[in-house]
């Protein structure tokens, strides 16, 4: 049984999101970081960084249970336990991997940076909100043109970065980027949308 402790945001998500693509088995629990239930030592001592989401598997390696914290982690261990969504050719396996690592080191930090100067600092400083939605915005750009002529991010086939990327594309109207500007991202978008797994994902915590 894996535990995932989670909370409704774009990281959280893409955690949920996997392991209802993978059919594992699951317990998700709230982690409130509106209220610093993320600093509670329970929390801290599987995810020292005070972040979510994290995970613990009973069944990890080595038939010993197994923490992790860190999405991309997560999602990179639950393709090798699974043997799912990320390709076996060492060619697409890399390929995915490198748009994990810019969702990871691009997408989330800055559109991140971009909601809070929008929303927690409800605009106050104008060269904070300008700076990360130019940046998200040039992201958009980056993905739009990659995702011209090819279904997915990364070898043809649907894996980790998608799922990883999703989430936070989801989030497209509190950066204030219109989907309507970058067509190839709506496609792939609505693509992800319609799948099952991807909905109930999206949900958790807070409808499982
Ligand atoms: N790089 C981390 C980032 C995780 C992260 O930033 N999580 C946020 C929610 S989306 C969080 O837990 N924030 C709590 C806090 O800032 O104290 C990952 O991808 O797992």
């Amino acid at each position: 049984m894996i535990d995932l402790y989670t909370w409704g945001t774009p990281n959280g998500r893409k955690a949920s999101i996997m392991l209802e693509e993978c059919a594992l088995p699951y317990r998700a629990h709230q982690i409130n970081i509106g209220k610093g239930e993320q600093f509670a030592p329970d929390f801290l001592a599987i995810s020292p960084s005070n972040r979510i989401p994290a995970i613990v598997d009973s069944e990890g390696p080595d038939a010993r249970p197994i923490s992790l914290f860190e999405s991309g982690a997560i999602l990179v261990y639950l393709s090798g336990k699974t043997g799912k969504f990320l390709p076996r050719s060492v060619r697409g396996k890399y390929e995915a991997l490198q748009w994990l690592m810019w969702q990871m080191g691009s997408v989330g930090p800055m559109f991140g940076q971009a909601h809070h100067f929008i929303r927690a600092k409800k605009d106050e400083v104008p060269y904070g909100t300008e700076r990360y939605v130019n940046e998200a915005k040039r992201l958009y750009g980056v993905m739009d043109r990659h995702l011209e002529g090819r279904p997915y991010l990364a070898a043809g086939q649907y894996t980790i970065a998608d799922i990883a990327t999703f989430p936070w594309i989801a989030r497209h109207e509190w950066h204030r980027v219109d989907l309507a500007q970058f067509p190839n991202v709506k496609r792939w978008f609505d693509t992800l949308s319609r799948r099952p797994a991807v909905t109930q994902g999206m949900a958790v915590p807070f409808l499982n």
